[in-house]
């Protein structure tokens, strides 16, 4: 079993489809993923953080065909396009991997050899119903009227018959199941993990690991007239990963410096192949395995999957072009529990951001540090924390901040992350009111004032720390606005904010010079077409 190191982390978003371009729902991993990368580099862990594209296999060779294209061409460009993507959704991955690259197919290769010489690997028949857009064989049961598929109800399952070879699943059925009740985190959320438990138990088959009428593809080491299947090609892209930019495109190389990878952050639609195929292929390679697979809900779209087969994709260019990255990684996150589907509704979307970002983060801010400048010199006040007393409940809530929304964000609870972050700021918005700042400095009662204003400063401070995972600009107008010279996107500034110190309500210094003070986020108006 994997046994990771805790100074290091390194996690997976999907290899994605090329079919087409990038649409919300691979946003939304990616989103996720970043996050968590993001929180672990607060946390002080060296961290690699994986993306690329999916390019074999029949779905993309037709895509190409009904484009009249050359399938390279199509990967190259919609390759290009999700990397577009990630930068303008701010995402910093350390490695993106193509499945086209050479130096995957040779990877590929050795891994194939081990699977070959422990036995795992013949020549069979193969008949069965498959769907091109899933790449996967359908069980008859399992379809829709006319053999649709549930997951592309606007496609058909073709039918199959032809000599394949198959990876011997079945030898891995008890090792399987140790697996999963000796690590019960093994799969999460656990609603995921008794799917595919119970999935397990039914019995496992052989699956074919070629096809012969398929072009676009790597082909079968031993027998080049079969094409392997793509997702035994691509399941291995998460390993080609791992190679230093000067290694040799070895097995050993790749595995070298990172495996086993900590976390494999995926959709639930291929948590099987994640939690039951790959695991299995590693057994049989003699590998270590994966710490953990997390499978995250769908985004749907008035209840139905949001996919590019389908055609009822939300272009995420769009969202950020209108609102900003910031805005589409907080809504995604704090919206939807991870783990569950969600319905995307831009009403909601828009009065979300407007209500969180804008008024009660933007706004709380705005007015301290406004007040600030007028009452106290325009320094952060000249306040000891340990002075508090317990009225100041701002402080109380603030000094368990911080570890609750740690454990948050190891659990992947990125909603309980950011609505105990609001809960605060809300807070600092009543204690404003009640405790009245303009009142005390027209009553001359200073000291109190100096207590208030740094009570609220340093709250904000907290929340824009706390959220700098998931809202990584705004945190950096914050933290200079409040003073600090630092930048969320920089990973040597992340060195100068430890995590033990900046996770603790009363880190904030007094005296710190402040930064000029403006709106962080404006609010959005509702597009009346
Ligand atoms: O499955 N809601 O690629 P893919 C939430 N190439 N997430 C969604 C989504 C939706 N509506 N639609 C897609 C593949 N996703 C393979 C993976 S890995 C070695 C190979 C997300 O482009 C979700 O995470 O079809 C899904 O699992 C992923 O996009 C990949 O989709």
């Amino acid at each position: 079993m994997s046994c990771s190191d805790r100074h290091r982390f390194a996690l997976t978003t999907p290899l994605y489809y090329v079919n087409a371009r990038p649409h919300i729902g691979s946003a939304y991993t990616t989103i996720a993923a970043d996050a968590l990368a993001r929180y672990q580099r607060l946390k002080g862990l060296e961290v690699l953080s994986i993306t690329g594209t999916d390019e074999h296999g029949q779905k993309i060779q037709r895509t190409a065909e009904e484009q009249n294209r050359d399938p390279q061409e199509l990967c190259n460009e919609i390759s290009g396009e999700f990397n577009a993507l990630w930068q303008k959704l701010n995402i910093h991955y350390d490695r993106y991997s193509r499945t086209t690259d050479p130096r995957h197919a040779a990877i590929v290769k050795d891994f194939f050899a081990r699977v070959w010489d422990k036995g795992d690997i013949y020549l069979g028949q193969q008949k069965g119903w498959y769907c091109v857009a899933c790449e996967e064989f359908k069980e008859e049961r399992d379809l829709l009227d006319d053999r649709h598929c549930p997951m592309h109800p606007n496609k058909q399952a073709e039918w199959r018959d032809e000599a394949n070879y198959f990876f011997r699943l079945s030898n891995y059925q008890t090792q399987l199941e140790t697996l999963f009740e000796q690590n019960p985190d093994f799969i999460q959320p656990a609603s995921r993990r008794n799917e595919v438990v119970n999935f397990v138990q039914q019995g496992l088959q052989d699956f074919s690991i070629s096809r012969v009428q398929l072009d676009w593809g790597i082909p079968v080491p031993n027998d080049p007239t079969h094409t392997l299947y793509v997702w035994f090609d691509a399941l291995l892209g998460y390993v080609t990963a791992l190679l230093e930019p000067d290694d040799e495109p070895t097995l050993d190389n790749a595995l070298r410096h990172w495996w086993p990878i900590d976390l494999h952050l995926i959709g639930k639609d291929i948590l099987r192949f994640h939690a039951v195929y790959w695991p299995a292929m590693l057994m049989s390679a003699d590998l270590p395995l994966p710490g953990r697979v997390f499978g995250h809900g769908f985004l749907t779209k008035d209840g139905t999957k949001i996919s590019k087969t389908i055609g009822n994709t939300i272009d995420p260019n769009d969202l950020i072009d209108r609102f900003s990255a910031d805005a589409v990684r907080y809504y995604f996150l704090k919206e939807i529990e991870f783990g569950r589907d969600g319905d995307y509704n831009e009403e909601r979307f828009i009065n979300i951001v407007n209500a969180d970002l804008a008024n009660d983060l933007g706004n709380l801010l705005n007015r301290t540090l406004k007040m600030v400048n007028k009452y106290c010199g325009s320094c952060v006040p000249d306040v000891n924390p340990a002075d508090l007393d317990a009225s100041f409940t701002l402080k109380t809530t603030g000094e368990t901040l911080g570890d609750r929304v740690d454990r948050a964000y190891q659990a992947l609870e990125f909603h309980t992350a950011c609505n105990s972050t609001l809960a605060l700021i809300r807070d600092c918005n009543k204690f404003i009111d009640d405790r009245a700042p303009w009142t005390l400095f027209k009553q001359g009662e200073q000291v109190e004032l100096e207590r208030v204003l740094y009570t609220i400063l340093e709250s904000a401070r907290l929340a824009a720390y706390l959220l700098s995972p998931i809202i990584p600009t705004l945190s950096t107008a914050i933290y200079t606005q409040i003073g600090f010279e630092i930048d969320f996107d920089q990973l040597e500034t992340l060195k100068l904010l430890a995590f033990d110190q900046h996770s603790h309500w009363g880190c904030l210094q007094a005296n710190q010079k402040l930064g000029k003070a403006e709106p962080i986020f404006r609010r959005i108006e509702i597009r009346v077409d």
